[in-house]
């Protein structure tokens, strides 16, 4: 059996609707809570044989159509000499905070570029059956750009703001470097037997699209065009940013995934003649209960045309999530015959 992801990557037809979860190994899910009883995070993402293991759980437990590599955005930072811990999210231990920070950043050491993460994806090729994708992923430039600026995640990301004006060559020059690194790190995530890759742009919203046009698209579209050129398929997910979703809609990629306030009907019909789309029912609605989360996927498929639909939802899946309500959204999402 051929990959329904990436059918609906190449928007031919499908007998159904494929289906992933962002943040599928997660905390909601039983398995993935024990391992971490035994292991601080970075262990798990920094072993590729734990890494293989979490990967590998929820396509255990769901006939979900893709995994994705259990790693994290900041995996592949120590390539640029760049320490940091999570607590939960990311702590960055020397925040870039002046042009002669971002000057002082070493040359990449390619050895360093998440050699786990690239392990764990050939590992995971090789237990994954023909039919399940393999995705990989990265941080986009401006979202790296968020943690190493601000130190850690911060509503609205001012002290990132402040820099991306106050020093607006520093965060050029620093953006350029991260597009150049992830563009190197996705490619060799596809040699590694990543089927498709997902940059992650979860910050993208914080800034005005007149600053996001002048200073983050031209490093977006290097990375974008650079992988296409490698001939690897495009996921490009910005969260929190409905005011963006036209500019990054002009963006070169395969698939746009939306947050759950994007009217993902509407994008569909205005780009769905050259690009597919992925999401977006909102994680809070699992929350709700298996009931709600039936209704909400019903109302998506019903939105959505099948033609170049990757059911998803707009976020990662919550921590207290039932699992009565990822087995309803599984079965709507396998009843439907198409
Ligand atoms: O178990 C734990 O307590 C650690 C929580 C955790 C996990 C499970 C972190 C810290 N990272 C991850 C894994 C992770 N991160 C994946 C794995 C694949 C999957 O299961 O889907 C992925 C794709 C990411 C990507 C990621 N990390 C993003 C982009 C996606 C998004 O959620 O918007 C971002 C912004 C991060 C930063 C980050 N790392 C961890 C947390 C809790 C956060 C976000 C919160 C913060 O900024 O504090």
């Amino acid at each position: 059996m051929s990959k329904l992801l990436l059918n609906a990557i190449k928007r031919e037809p499908v007998p159904r609707r494929p289906l992933w979860i962002m943040r599928q190994a997660g905390r909601y899910l039983p398995e993935y809570r024990a391992l971490r009883k035994e292991h601080a995070f970075k262990d798990l993402a920094s072993s590729a044989e734990l890494a293989t293991q979490v990967t590998l759980l929820p396509i255990e437990r769901y006939p979900l159509d893709a995994a994705i590599v259990f790693a994290d955005i900041m995996s592949p930072l120590p390539a640029l000499g760049i320490e940091f811990d999570f607590a939960p999210g990311p702590i960055v231990a020397n925040p870039i905070a002046s042009a002669a920070d971002v000057d002082r950043l070493p040359e990449p050491n390619l050895d360093r570029l998440a050699p786990e993460v690239i392990d764990a994806l050939r590992m995971t090729r090789a237990a994954l059956d023909d039919d399940v994708a393999l995705l990989g992923f990265c941080g986009a430039p401006w979202t790296l750009a968020a943690y190493l600026v601000e130190g850690k995640g911060v509503k609205d990301f001012p002290t990132l703001r402040a820099f991306a004006h106050s020093e607006p060559a520093a965060l050029d020059a620093l953006l350029a470097k991260l597009s150049e690194l992830m563009a190197q790190y996705l490619i060799a995530q596809h040699a590694a037997g990543a089927d498709a890759v997902q940059i992650f742009d979860s910050w993208a919203g914080v800034l005005s699209l007149t600053s996001w046009e002048a200073q983050i698209r031209p490093h977006l579209e290097r990375l974008l065009t650079r992988v296409g050129e490698a001939g690897v398929p495009r996921i490009l997910f910005l969260q929190n940013a409905p005011h963006l979703m036209e500019a990054y809609a002009s963006l070169p990629c395969e698939v746009l995934a939306c947050d759950w306030r994007v009217d993902i009907a509407a994008l569909q019909a205005r780009h769905g003649d050259t690009r597919a789309v992925q999401g977006n029912i909102d994680p809070a609605i699992l929350l709700g209960g298996a009931d709600a989360t039936r209704a909400a996927a019903e109302r998506l498929l019903d939105r959505v045309s099948p033609l170049g639909h990757i059911v998803n939802l707009g976020h990662g899946i919550l921590p207290g999530t039932p699992l009565a309500s990822v087995s309803a959204l599984i079965d709507v999402v396998h009843a439907e015959t198409l």
